[in-house]
């Protein structure tokens, strides 16, 4: 038996030290790990819901981690145990950020039923790269009934969260932009609900009316409902929780292919991934001190690298 499925077993049998440590395992790739990982019972490979698993994406500072700790308040109200998976952007202007989560998370800290951890996003542009789902299918087999997912993002980018999460909100602000440069980010594509946030300033029902028309214009499967709320102050947040269970509901009956294929996606790209991962290693191995060289000085184009190391 590998020492990553040992470790994998411990987690499995609810000793936290391990689930951590199985994170860390997965992040870097571990190869044990993966193959673990793929005979686990994983609920969520038979259908939506079971974990339900939330993403919360949006752009920077518009109030998702406020957001995310109200969700946990919650769910820990209806006695459910929460995992929350906060993405960081690996940027050196993160620290803060992170920092400021952590507070703003204290007080769930100490709850044995939630458990919070960061994951580096390894510079994807995605904020979201494709191990992420292997730690879903971690928290999932390790028995968390709601798994909620923190990305930072602006738009297209973002589109790996819709293939981990079963519901995706995209958290905005007045201040994040109007009606149209929201649609030109390709955030329609993305949510499945809008939370205008930051409610108790100026310009959120503007901002959720011009979008819900731009919505309505749309022929869309499921039209994104949009709300406003104040997540810091508790307002509106109801209506959002509200939406996100019928969307639910949704990807259980009408939208069940749409959520097949959401997650098949998921699967491709997590190969796809490893295999230019491993790929991009090789090559690294392989670059002599002269063709690097080279390819500085411009003697050598990346094309002809191309042949070279292939
Ligand atoms: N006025 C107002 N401020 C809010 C509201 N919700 C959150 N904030 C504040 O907005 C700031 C950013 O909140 P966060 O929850 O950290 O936002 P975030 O989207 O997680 O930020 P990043 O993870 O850094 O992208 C904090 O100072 C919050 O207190 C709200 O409804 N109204
Ligand atoms: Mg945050």
């Amino acid at each position: 038996m590998s020492d990553a499925k040992q470790i994998l077993d411990r987690a499995l049998a609810g000793e936290r030290r391990f689930l951590a440590r199985s994170i860390s395992l997965v992040e870097c790739r571990h190869p044990g790990m993966g193959h673990a990982l793929a005979t686990m019972p994983v609920r969520r490979r038979q259908g939506p819901g079971v974990p339900q698993v939330i993403g919360i994406t949006g752009p920077p500072g518009s109030g998702k981690s406020t957001f995310v700790d109200r969700l946990v308040t919650q769910a820990r109200a209806d006695d459910l145990r929460v995992a929350v998976v906060a993405v960081d952007p690996s940027s050196p202007f993160s620290g803060g950020a992170i920092l400021g989560d952590r507070v703003r998370m204290e007080r769930h800290t100490s709850d044995d039923d939630v458990f919070i951890r960061s994951l580096s996003s390894r510079g994807h542009l995605g904020g979201l790269s494709s191990d992420t789902a292997e730690v879903v299918d971690l928290l999932d087999a390790v028995g968390f009934d709601r798994i909620i997912i923190e990305t930072v993002g602006v738009g297209q980018s973002e589109l790996g969260i819709m293939e981990v999460a079963d519901t995706v909100v995209v958290v905005l602000t007045p201040e994040s932009g109007d009606a149209v440069q929201t649609m030109k980010a390709g955030l329609l594509e993305i949510a499945d609900v809008f939370a205008v946030n930051k409610s108790d300033r100026q310009g959120a029902n503007r901002l959720a009316q011009a979008l819900s028309q731009a919505i309505q214009l749309g022929e869309m499967p499921w039209p994104p409902p949009v709300h406003t709320c104040s997540a810091l102050n508790n307002t509106g947040l109801d209506d959002v929780v509200d939406s996100i269970g019928k969307h639910l509901a949704w990807c259980t009956s009408t939208g069940q292919p749409i959520w097949e294929r959401r997650r098949g996606d998921a699967y491709v790209r997590l190969a796809l991934d490893l295999v230019a991962e491993q790929a991009r290693a090789a090559a690294r191995e392989q670059m002599s001190t002269q063709l690097e060289a080279d390819l500085r000085s411009g003697i050598c184009s990346a094309h002809d690298a191309l042949e070279l190391l292939r």
